[in-house]
């Protein structure tokens, strides 16, 4: 992607190296993928409900002790051996609850969150960021050209290391409910390491793609974009139609210039290559986990072979439909 590479101005992808291309297309091969769970709720994921209340007695502990102390200042003899009882047992309460907390720690690996309009591509993303293979295998996430087909939050756990969750699209086809649950992940989820905004190459930003990144900024919530369906654009005008998209869109007005990538997920015709910018994204993403690109970072869980025969399985159907299809 480094023809995409040229705009001194923007924050560009990280530049990969060969090793780090083999090292990491190694990991996302080796990785044992799992699709962990599908939320329609945001307290169904696994420990948050339990983690929201403790916070919530914390605070509310917290609270009742500020006022607890002015009132004992007032009468500080007659109260004082109570008050060290209670507070004992107060601690015993918190000590009981962080082990429980670190327990459900070894299930809160870091999140990685795909968003954007319906039929953008994430869940083609999704496939094409798991999968090495040259066939477009709809191997993991579901994929549709009906707008709208991801109903909810799907979270893929990869080697153990960290989780990419894909979420049901906005615009004119999503629900509220799905806004709102994405929106109460976004503000909620203390493992979520970044989000990344996918946005369509050909067709640009429209209204509800501004108003979920004023959303993002106003809430704090770091993120990154991924320009998607790049093979959408003529050949040769690629660097100016994005430079263009960027320069009069909301974009060009964030203080904190997110990091553009530029990708296509599917395998198109236009011969710049099946998953263009898949290895620069999987770094980043790598990194925003807090991992770095080497044998002592990634240790991932690996496939078992019976996993591997499946997905072998999977690709040589896919290859008999392609050779079965009449050429004309
Ligand atoms: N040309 C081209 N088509 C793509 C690309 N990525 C996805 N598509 C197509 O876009 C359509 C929608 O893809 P999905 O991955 O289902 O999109 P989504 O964002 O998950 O959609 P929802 O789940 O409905 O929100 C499918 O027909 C894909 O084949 C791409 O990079 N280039
Ligand atoms: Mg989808």
């Amino acid at each position: 992607m480094e023809h995409f590479q040229t705009r001194s101005s923007m924050k560009i992808t990280p530049k990969v190296s060969r090793s780090q291309e083999s090292a990491i297309s190694s990991f996302f091969n080796e990785s044992r993928i799992i699709q962990d769970w599908s939320i329609f709720n945001y307290e169904e994921i696994p420990g948050e409900r339990k983690r929201l209340d403790l916070e919530n007695e914390i605070s509310e502990g917290v609270e009742a002790e500020l006022e607890g102390s002015e009132e004992k200042e007032k009468d500080d003899d007659e109260t004082e051996q109570d008050g060290d009882i209670e507070d004992s047992e107060k601690l015993d309460d918190i000590t009981l609850n962080r082990s429980q907390l670190a327990r459900s720690r070894a299930n809160n690996l870091p999140e990685l969150l795909l968003m954007g309009r319906c039929n953008v591509g994430k869940s083609s993303l999704i496939n094409a960021l798991l999968t090495n293979n040259r066939q477009n295998v709809k191997t993991y996430a579901k994929v549709r050209q009906r707008a709208g087909y991801t109903l909810c939050l799907n979270f893929y756990n990869i080697g153990g290391m960290f989780r990419i969750v894909d979420s049901p699209g906005y615009g004119q086809k999503g629900k509220q409910w799905q806004g709102e649950l994405v929106f109460q992940y976004l503000q909620n989820r203390r493992v979520m390491r970044n989000c990344y905004l996918m946005l369509d190459s050909k067709v640009g930003l429209n209204q509800y793609d501004e108003l979920i990144i004023n959303n993002l900024v106003q809430l704090g919530v770091p993120f990154d974009v991924v320009f998607n369906k790049i093979d959408k654009i003529p050949n040769g005008h690629e660097i100016e139609h994005l430079e263009n998209l960027i320069d009069n869109s909301i974009l060009a007005e964030l203080k904190i210039q997110p990091r553009y990538y530029f990708v296509n997920s599917v395998d198109t015709s236009k011969g710049i290559g099946y998953r263009s910018g898949i290895s620069e994204l999987r770094l980043g993403m790598i990194e925003s986990c807090g991992l770095s690109v080497n044998r002592k970072s990634l240790r991932p869980v690996k496939r078992s072979r019976e996993a591997e025969e499946k997905l072998k399985r999977r690709k040589l159907k896919n290859v008999k439909m392609i050779v079965n299809t009449p050429k004309d």
